[in-house]
């Protein structure tokens, strides 16, 4: 098996945490986009929408998208759970993995791509939606901190991979100038508490 990584990706971070959560060493290529790695033919191959992360294999099996491959590695490598045990829970944990995918992280991931410098010339740039998806995203970080009041983690008192990819999400933010209010003292506890894990940097 072997990962194919973007190291400054928020979605190929949200894999490498959760490998490291589950105690795994899986051998990663880190692919370079800056020298179009990601567009030659060969990695096209594994996936044709040029993207990462992507766990290939050992049989060749290529499998793209950050929730599938955390799904496929929870499936083979059980303990320590991070996606539900009971299906029940499993429903909150991919309830809240969505929700911290579709309402945080994605607004986020917009305002990189829109607003940042890097992205210029490389597509279509609107920086008026840049500023929109920054005022959901703070928005919805004023949500959650009401959600999560009273919990250790996003979905109970349990981590999961909900909560990866919250605090993925929330390390891109800090790069594109979405910092924590001060007074949202939930989300920020909560931060300082997934940061602490020693999987924080992996
Ligand atoms: N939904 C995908 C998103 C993957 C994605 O967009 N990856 C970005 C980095 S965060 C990428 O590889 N971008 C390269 C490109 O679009 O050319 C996932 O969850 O893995």
């Amino acid at each position: 098996m072997k990962l194919y990584d973007l190291p400054a990706s928020p979605n190929a971070r949200r894999v490498r945490i959760f490998i490291a959560e589950k105690g795994l060493e899986i051998p990663t290529i880190a692919v370079d986009m800056t020298k179009g790695e990601n567009k030659r033919p060969d990695y096209l191959e594994k996936n044709p929408l040029g993207k990462m992360p992507l766990l290939e294999l050992d049989d060749g099996t290529c499998i793209a998208e950050s929730g599938a491959i955390c799904r496929y590695l929870e499936e083979i490598h059980p303990e320590p759970i991070l996606m539900g045990r009971t299906p029940v829970e499993r429903a909150q944990v991919e309830m809240w993995n969505r929700r911290m995918e579709l309402e945080i992280l994605l607004p986020l991931i917009n305002v990189f791509s829109h607003t940042h410098e890097m992205w210029k010339g490389v597509h279509t740039q609107v920086a008026e939606w840049g500023e929109i998806c920054r005022e959901t995203a703070l928005a919805r970080l004023v949500w959650l901190d009401t959600e999560i009041s009273g919990r250790d983690f996003i979905v109970n008192d349990d981590y999961t991979v909900a909560d990866i990819t919250a605090q993925c999400a929330l390390v891109l933010g800090k790069a594109v100038g979405v910092r924590v209010p001060q007074e949202l003292g939930n989300v920020n506890a909560w931060f300082a508490r997934v940061a602490a894990r020693p999987t924080a940097r992996a």
